[in-house]
């Protein structure tokens, strides 16, 4: 495996000089922040990221996200325009060395919490959804206020995109996953890019727009359209893991045997009684993933893709972008190191026994 570290660019409050610090650290995580969803990064762009985790002895090798604009998502408007752009974009990242790219298509907004700094016990604050606190919220009432949502979105836009999706539902938002795929992977393919596409998080419909990359049965579905380890899954343990029906151990040895899994985002979450969640330490016992069982899986299938410590909490006093500070990330990384270290070893022994 290769270990792997999420970093935001020059506006990022965590150095590329204190990623580097973490044992067995090697690829950078990123993308290019300063242009609109669906545009053509720039190469000068690409290149000072590339560049700069070079600088600091580390590799710029997987992106997340090129984000998927909504015409692709909904088919409509700017669609294949869209379409081109992206496949440039892959075109350009590939050109500069990167070998993996995290995607997601989910309609309006990425991730879903109902707060991001919820305290713990213990004093440290992780993001969290309550099912309570949900079921009070309605997008498209007055103010929008979902901590973490896209904000620049105006009301009368996110009536029209919901009514959109609405109308599309989730037979139409397979249809144009399946134009995007047949359009996208090929070119990935030739350019030697995994397409890596993240879950829904959470993996269900939320404010009644589709969702669909959420279960065993779904994602069979989404590797079948292009068969080819190009298109190829990101297998996020707390996103799908924050649905009881998803047995994350048991998918993760599924498609680690078929070899479709590009990237691994692994982090813990405590699964309550109503579905409600709270993002945890990675540590098994602080949540309701079997972390040694996800790492064995992955291991057993020889698994030589990129890892990555998913959210952090914040702890020690720690401040800056929810999910994603030094600290806990790191602990993160140094306890999944721990994990493949033994598994790894006890497979060879086991190899040659
Ligand atoms: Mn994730």
């Amino acid at each position: 495996m290769k270990m792997s570290f999420r970093w935001y660019g020059a506006d990022d409050p965590v150095s590329l000089e204190y990623i580097r610090q973490i044992p067995n650290m090697r690829s950078i995580v990123s993308a290019v922040y300063d242009v609109k969803p669906g545009q053509v990064w720039s190469e000068e762009s690409i290149a000072w990221i590339a560049r700069t985790c070079e600088e600091n002895g580390l590799v710029f090798d997987v992106v997340e996200s090129i984000p998927v604009h909504e015409d692709i998502k909904l088919g409509r408007g700017n669609c294949a325009q869209y379409l081109e752009n992206y496949k440039e974009n892959i075109r350009r990242v590939a050109k500069y060395g990167v070998k993996c790219v995290c995607y997601n298509f989910m309609p309006v907004f990425d991730w879903t919490r109902t707060q991001l700094d919820r305290r713990a016990v213990d004093g440290s604050t992780s993001l969290v959804m309550y099912m309570e606190q949900l079921a009070g919220l309605d997008p498209l009432s007055g103010e929008l206020s979902l901590p973490g949502w896209d904000a620049s979105y105006q009301k009368e836009e996110l009536r029209e995109l919901f009514a959109a999706y609405a109308e599309l539902g989730e037979e139409g938002l397979w249809r144009n996953l399946e134009r995007f795929l047949k359009e996208v992977v090929p070119v990935a393919e030739a350019c030697g890019v995994r397409m890596a596409i993240h879950p829904d998080d959470p993996p269900y419909p939320i404010f009644g727009l589709p969702r669909i990359i959420t279960c065993e049965k779904n994602l069979d579905r989404m590797l079948a359209i292009v068969d080819s380890p190009a298109n190829s899954l990101t297998l996020c343990t707390g996103s799908l893991g924050c649905a009881a029906f998803n047995d994350i151990p048991q998918m993760v040895e599924k498609y680690a045997a078929m070899d479709r899994i590009a990237f691994m985002h692994i982090r813990n979450v405590k699964l309550m009684e109503d579905g409600s969640f709270e993002e945890r330490a990675h540590y098994t016992a602080c949540g309701s993933l079997d972390m040694a069982a996800i790492v064995q899986a992955l291991v057993r299938n020889g698994f030589d893709g990129y890892v990555r410590p998913d959210h952090g909490r914040m702890i020690w006093g720690e401040t800056g972008k929810p999910g994603y500070g030094l600290y806990d990330r790191a602990l993160g990384a140094a306890y999944l190191n721990g994990l493949f270290e033994m598994c790894e070893k006890e497979e060879g022994a086991k190899r040659n026994a």
